[in-house]
C-alpha cells in the first residue's frame, strides 16, 4: 500500500532540555492538527526538524525512538545548519523577500550553500522513509528546492508543495540570484498550492517570465512534466476554537479580566513578533483614535500580544525596541490611574487564556503589511458564539481574500485604521450579527480538514491527469523495439520537424541554422537508400532551401503548402491564393506596433506573427486578444489561424503537415515510419499516421496524439544517431 509522507521545517512536536532529561510536549499549531487525520494513521509519517540541537548519536537515537510511537521522523540540524539555513537563507532572505520587505533581505552565497545543503538532507530523510509509488507533502519556505531533489530520486511518485506564505510579484523574485533554482525546485512537485489566486498568479508570471514555462488554466508545461498549481485557502480546526471559547476554564479566566478591566471595552492584537505584522503601525493607529476620539480615552484598551520570536536575527530584536519604546510613550501620555491604554505582553499564552482574549474582545485588530493567510482572524471569528464582534482586517492578508465581512483596511493608512476602530466600537449589533455569522458559516465549511481533503484530492486528480495525458518515454525497451524494427525494414519514411526538433529554438528564428553536427547527420541517414528522409516544417522554402538544399532530402515546407521530393522543383500542394494577406497583414501590424519585439514573418501562402522575444507575460496575453481577433476576420472564410510555440500563423484550412505527410504514405508504402515533432502543428503529422509507426513529441508536459515522448533536440539526435 502506497503511504504518505509530511515534511515540513518543523515537526509537530515541542522537545525541550531540561536539566538531564529532554521532555516531548505535542504542538498543535494549525498544521498539525490538520494534518494529524493523515500523519498519525496507516504507517504515514510527518519527517522534520524536532526543534532543538541534538549533539551526540545516543541522544539522537534516544529522540527518534521517542517520536516513533507519533509517526515522526527527526531530522537533525547543527547550530551552523540552524545560523546559516534557518536564520539565515530561509528568515534573513526569503522571509522578507516573499513579504515584500526586501530591503531587509540579505545574499550570503554561504546561506545559499547551506539552503541547498539541509534541503539535501530533508531529502535523504525522506527517501528513507518513501517507496517509489508514496504520495509526499511538502511544505512551506524552508524547502522550496526538496520537491525537485526527490523527483529526480523517486520520479514516479506523487508530490504536493503548499507554501503558506505569499509568493511575491516576478519583481522581487527577480532579485533574488537563486530565483531560477528556487523555481525549478518547487516545479518538481506534482501540485503546487497557495493560500490565494493571487499568490498562484504571481507564481505562474515568475515561471513564465524567469523559465520561459507556459502555463493554461494553471497547468504548467515544463520540459518533461505538466506541473498543476492552485489556490488552497488554509482554514483552522473550527470547532476546536469553538469548544475552546466555550469552555468553563475560558469563561472563568474572561470573567477574572472583566473584574479587572471594569467597563473598559477591549481591543485585541495578537501576533509572533514580526516586522512583516504591522504592529508599530497599528499602536500609532490606536493613539490617533485616542488623538481624534478623546471620548474613547478611559473607554477603551488595547490588549496586545506579542509572541517572542526570530529574536537572533537583528531586524527582530530592533522591532522589538521599537514596540516597547512606543507602548511605554503612548501609555505615558494617556494613562490614566484606574485606565491603562495598551496592556502589551511580550510571551505566549495557553490556548485557553488564548480563548478567553478572543471572547472578551469586542474588536480584533490584524493588521499585518503582508501575510499569507493569518489564522488568528479566523480563529476571533470562531470564537465568538454570540455573534457580537467585529473584525478589523488588512487587505493585504491571504484572510481578506475570504473574510469579505471584515472591516477592510490598508494597513499604511493610519487614519483609515483609526476611522475603523471608531466604526467597530460603534458598530450597531445587528450589523455585527449579520457580519459574523456569515463568516462563521465561511470558517467552519472551509475549515483544516475541508483545505487537507481538496489538497489531497487534487493531488491525486493531478497524478491521474498526468497520467492520462502523458504519452510513453521512449526508454530503452522502446528504443530496442524501434531499432529492431527499423533494421528489418527495407523502405523507411522519416518525417522529422525542424524547429525543437532537430535543432533548439534560438530567439531569432533566421539564426536557427543547423549546426555541422545536424548537417552530418542528416547526411549519413539520406546515404542509407532504404531511408526516404523528410523535413516537415512551417518554415519557408527559401530558408530550408538554403540552409538544407545541398543534402537528399525531401521538404514540405509552409506546413504542407510547398513540397519538393530530392532533386526535383518545388511544388504547390494545389493551387492557392494569398489576395487575404492585404486585410490580414495590417492586423498583425497593429500588434506589432503595440508588442515590442514581436515581429511578422511572410510566407508564400501564410503570415506568422512571431511572439518569442516579447515580453513573456505581454506576448502571451496579445497572443490570445489576436486570436480573438482573427477568430472574427476569418469566419466564413478558408482560413485556418494556428497557434504554435511562441507564434500564431494564418495559412489557408486543409493544408497542413498531416495531409501532406499523408501524400508521401502514399507514395512510397513505406514498410517503417518514423515521426518526430513538438509543437501543435505536428498533431497533424501524428493523426495522418498508421498506428504502428513510431511517432515521438518533444517534450512531455501536455497532451499529444504521439505515442512516445523525448526530452529535447539533444535526445532526438541521439536517436536519430543510433539508427546509423
Ligand atoms: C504562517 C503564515 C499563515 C499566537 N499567539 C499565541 C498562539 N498563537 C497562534 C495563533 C495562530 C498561530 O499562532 C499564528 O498563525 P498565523 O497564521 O497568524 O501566522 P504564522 O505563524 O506566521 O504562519 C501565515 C500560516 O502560516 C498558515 O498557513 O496563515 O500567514 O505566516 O494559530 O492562535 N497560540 C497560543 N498562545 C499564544 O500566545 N496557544
Amino acid at each position: 500500500m502506497s503511504r504518505t509522507i509530511i515534511v515540513s521545517n518543523r515537526l509537530p512536536t515541542k522537545v525541550q532540555r531540561t536539566e538531564d532529561d529532554l521532555t516531548f510536549q505535542p504542538s498543535e499549531g494549525g498544521l498539525a492538527t490538520g494534518l494529524g487525520s493523515i500523519y498519525k494513521r496507516d504507517g504515514n509519517v510527518w519527517v522534520g526538524w524536532p526543534g532543538l540541537v541534538v549533539d551526540n548519536e545516543t541522544e539522537e537515537a534516544y529522540v527518534q525512538e521517542q517520536l516513533r510511537p507519533d509517526s515522526m521522523v527527526p531530522v537533525f540540524l547543527t547550530e551552523g545548519e540552524i545560523k546559516d539555513f534557518y536564520e539565515g537563507f530561509s528568515n534573513s532572505t526569503l522571509w522578507p523577500t516573499f513579504h515584500y520587505f526586501a530591503q531587509y533581505a540579505t545574499y550570503e552565497q554561504q546561506h545559499w550553500d547551506a539552503y541547498v545543503a539541509v534541503n539535501e538532507k530533508f531529502c535523504q530523510a525522506v527517501l528513507e522513509q518513501a517507496g517509489p509509488h508514496d504520495t509526499i507533502w511538502v511544505h512551506d519556505y524552508q524547502l522550496l528546492l526538496l520537491p525537485e531533489m526527490l523527483r529526480r530520486a523517486r520520479p514516479e511518485a506523487t508530490i504536493g508543495f503548499f507554501l503558506h506564505i505569499p509568493f511575491p510579484s516576478y519583481e522581487l523574485i527577480r532579485v533574488l540570484p537563486w530565483r531560477k533554482e528556487l523555481l525549478q525546485g518547487m516545479l518538481g512537485a506534482d501540485l503546487i498550492g497557495f493560500h490565494t489566486f493571487g499568490y498562484m498568479r504571481h507564481f505562474l508570471s515568475a515561471v513564465s517570465q524567469l523559465l520561459g514555462y507556459p502555463s493554461q488554466n494553471g497547468q504548467i508545461e515544463t520540459p518533461t512534466r505538466a506541473v498543476l498549481v492552485d489556490a488552497f485557502p488554509m482554514g483552522i480546526d473550527y470547532n476546536r476554537y469553538a469548544r475552546a471559547a466555550a469552555s468553563k476554564a475560558a469563561e472563568q479566566h474572561e470573567d477574572a479580566y472583566r473584574e479587572a478591566l471594569k467597563e473598559v471595552r477591549v481591543i485585541l492584537s495578537i501576533d509572533r513578533l514580526d516586522y512583516t505584522k504591522g504592529i508599530a503601525q497599528r499602536l500609532r493607529a490606536f493613539e490617533l483614535l485616542l488623538q481624534r476620539y478623546p471620548e474613547w480615552r478611559e473607554q477603551v484598551s488595547l490588549i496586545m500580544v506579542v509572541v517572542p520570536s526570530r529574536d537572533q536575527v537583528p531586524q527582530y530584536a530592533s522591532l522589538k525596541e521599537e514596540i516597547d519604546e512606543l507602548v511605554g510613550r503612548i501609555n505615558a501620555q494617556y494613562r490614566t490611574i484606574t485606565w491603562n491604554p495598551i496592556h502589551y505582553f511580550y510571551r505566549s499564552f495557553p490556548l485557553e487564556e488564548l480563548a478567553s482574549l478572543y471572547r472578551l474582545a469586542e474588536v480584533a485588530l490584524v493588521t499585518p503589511m503582508r501575510d499569507g493567510m493569518n489564522l488568528v482572524a479566523k480563529e476571533f471569528i470562531a470564537s465568538k458564539a454570540n455573534q457580537r464582534g467585529v473584525l478589523i482586517l488588512s487587505e493585504r492578508a491571504g484572510a481578506a481574500r475570504e473574510l469579505s465581512d471584515a472591516l477592510i483596511i490598508n494597513p499604511t493608512d493610519m487614519g483609515q485604521l483609526a476611522e475603523s476602530m471608531h466604526d467597530a466600537l460603534v458598530m450597531p449589533e445587528d450589523e455585527q450579527i449579520q457580519r459574523m455569522t456569515a463568516m462563521q458559516d465561511l470558517v467552519r465549511q472551509y475549515n483544516v480538514f475541508a483545505w487537507t481533503k481538496l489538497f489531497m484530492g487534487r493531488l491525486t486528480y493531478s497524478k491521474i491527469k498526468q497520467n492520462t495525458l502523458a504519452t510513453e518515454m521512449l526508454d530503452a525497451s522502446v528504443l530496442g523495439r524501434l531499432q529492431e524494427d527499423y533494421l528489418a525494414a527495407n523502405h523507411r519514411l522519416l518525417l522529422l520537424d525542424y524547429d525543437g526538433t532537430l535543432a533548439p529554438f534560438h530567439p531569432d528564428p533566421q539564426r536557427a541554422q543547423p549546426d555541422q553536427e545536424l548537417r552530418l547527420l542528416l547526411r549519413a541517414l539520406t546515404d542509407n537508400p532504404q531511408n526516404r528522409v523528410v523535413i516537415i516544417s512551417g518554415r519557408d522554402r527559401t530558408t530550408l532551401e538554403k540552409w538544407l538544399g545541398h543534402l537528399p532530402l525531401d521538404f514540405i515546407a509552409e506546413h504542407g503548402v510547398w513540397l519538393r521530393r530530392a532533386g526535383e522543383d518545388w511544388n504547390l500542394f494545389q493551387a492557392l491564393r494569398n489576395d487575404w494577406k492585404r486585410e490580414i497583414r495590417p492586423i498583425l501590424e497593429l500588434y506589432v506596433n503595440r508588442t515590442a519585439g514581436s515581429f511578422i514573418e511572410d510566407k508564400d501562402y501564410s503570415l506568422v506573427w512571431h511572439f518569442r522575444r516579447a515580453d513573456a507575460d505581454l506576448g502571451a496575453m496579445r497572443a490570445r486578444e489576436l486570436l480573438s481577433h482573427l477568430s472574427f476576420m476569418t469566419t466564413n472564410t478558408d482560413l485556418q489561424v494556428l497557434e504554435g510555440n511562441k507564434v500564431v500563423e494564418i495559412k489557408t484550412a486543409g493544408i497542413n503537415k498531416g495531409s501532406a505527410a499523408a501524400r508521401w504514405l502514399t507514395a512510397e508504402q513505406p514498410d517503417f515510419t518514423l515521426a518526430i515533432g513538438d509543437d501543435r502543428t505536428d498533431e497533424d503529422t501524428f493523426r495522418a499516421l498508421p498506428p504502428e509507426a513510431y511517432t515521438i513529441k518533444v517534450g512531455a508536459g501536455v497532451r499529444s496524439l504521439a505515442r512516445y515522448h523525448i526530452q529535447g533536440a539533444v535526445d532526438v539526435r541521439r536517436l536519430l544517431r543510433t539508427l546509423l
